[in-house]
């Protein structure tokens, strides 16, 4: 789809002359260009997002919910202060522009940071936890009446699985034979699937209001000093549970690979990493946390997993209508990825549990 066009970009409060613009090619969903416009010396930067309305299918929903965490990271007294992006309002007021090229918003880019597509090293884990528990205990402020789901039923796994039955019923691609034996393997995983939904049901687990992308790339560092500074893409910020987002921070981060990756021997957790990612989230959020929490964090990215998995292969069998692809067969490669890690995860259970054990000051 193509880049913002002036008569978008002049829709927003932006001083000075477009001097560079650029796409960014990160997300997988929504499409986004970076620009930068001169104003007398001054440079300033801006991220402008058109947002894919068939899975965001209320875009003022993500405004609404984006104003309301605003509010509460101004309020906020943690320490450090933790970025997120600011909107930029439009000339006509309001933050959301609907036009024939789509719906558009745009925020200001945070200066003197970097994203990473994966974790190096532990203490770069370290980092990216704690900016990710700080933005927990902003949202733990909000009620979870003031924020609305903008995707209905996102974190329910066992769904995940209902949609992948349907995709491999309908075989709509013509795909199926191609990727029988991960269906079966996937379509097996019920009682995994129904980990969080039956821990919020029974009580002991409470909904919060989360991030819901819990991706490494989602925390922007310092470029000098490396130290985390940001959290952004909060368009899943949703009531939910501290598990999911745990889970899907291990599973992405904890795997030093790419989520395409197809090397076999690249694609396991590593237990320094996940050390660090538990000592950063769940230490920072101990107090703040229930033991009916602290129990599961090692089961979680197992079930992120195999979420993640069951959505790259419904895709794969619909005919990749919902993730960006960038080559055919894209998404049953990221598939067998997550199945990979699935299976990784499986082997150091126990090891994962001693360490959120440890961590957490719950007795295993
Ligand atoms: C999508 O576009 P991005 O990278 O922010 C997806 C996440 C997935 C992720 C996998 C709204 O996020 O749920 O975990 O891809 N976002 C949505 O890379 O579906
Ligand atoms: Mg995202």
């Amino acid at each position: 789809m193509p880049a913002p066009t002036d008569d978008v970009l002049s829709e927003f409060l932006i001083q000075g002359r477009l001097v560079e613009m650029r796409q960014l090619t990160g997300g997988n969903i929504n499409e986004s260009w970076m620009t930068a416009w001169r104003d007398g010396s001054a440079i300033r930067r801006y991220v402008h997002q058109r947002i894919n309305t068939t899975v965001f299918q209320a875009p003022e929903l993500l405004i609404r919910n984006h104003l309301r965490i605003w509010e509460a990271a101004c309020k906020s007294p943690i320490q450090p202060p933790l970025a997120i992006p600011k909107l930029v309002a439009l000339k006509a007021g309001g933050y959301l522009l609907i036009t024939a090229s789509g719906a558009w918003r745009t925020t200001e880019f945070i200066e003197r940071s970097t994203a990473i597509q994966k974790c190096e090293n532990p203490a770069q884990a370290l980092q990216a936890a704690q900016a990710f528990a700080g933005f927990q205990l902003i949202l733990n402020t909000i009620p979870t009446s003031e924020i609305q789901s903008a995707i209905p039923h996102f974190q329910n796994v066992p769904r995940r699985l209902d949609a992948l039955a349907a995709a491999v019923e309908a075989n709509h691609a013509g795909r199926l034979n191609e990727c029988r034996q991960e269906t079966t393997l996937l379509l097996a995983q019920r009682q995994l699937a129904g980990t969080f939904d039956q821990a919020v049901t029974q009580r002991t687990v409470p909904e919060r209001v989360v991030h819901a992308d819990l991706k490494i790339n989602n925390v922007l560092f310092d470029l000098e000093t490396g130290h985390s500074i940001a959290v952004i893409d909060l368009d899943a910020c949703m009531p939910g549970t501290v598990l999911y987002d745990f889970g899907d921070f291990v599973r992405s981060a904890g795997v030093p690979c790419e989520e395409d990756e197809t090397d076999s021997a690249k694609i396991r957790l590593d237990l320094d990493l996940f050390t660090a990612l538990a000592e950063g989230y769940i230490g920072r959020l101990k107090a703040a946390l229930t033991a009916g929490e602290c129990a599961l964090f090692h089961l979680a990215p197992q079930v992120l997993a195999l979420s993640l998995a069951s959505r790259f292969l419904t895709d794969h069998l619909n005919g990749d209508i919902y993730f960006r692809t960038k080559f055919p067969g894209h998404n049953l490669v990221r598939a067998r990825t997550q199945i990979q890690i699935l299976a990784s995860l499986r082997k150091v259970e126990r090891e994962m549990l001693q360490i959120v054990g440890k961590i957490s000051g719950l007795a295993v």
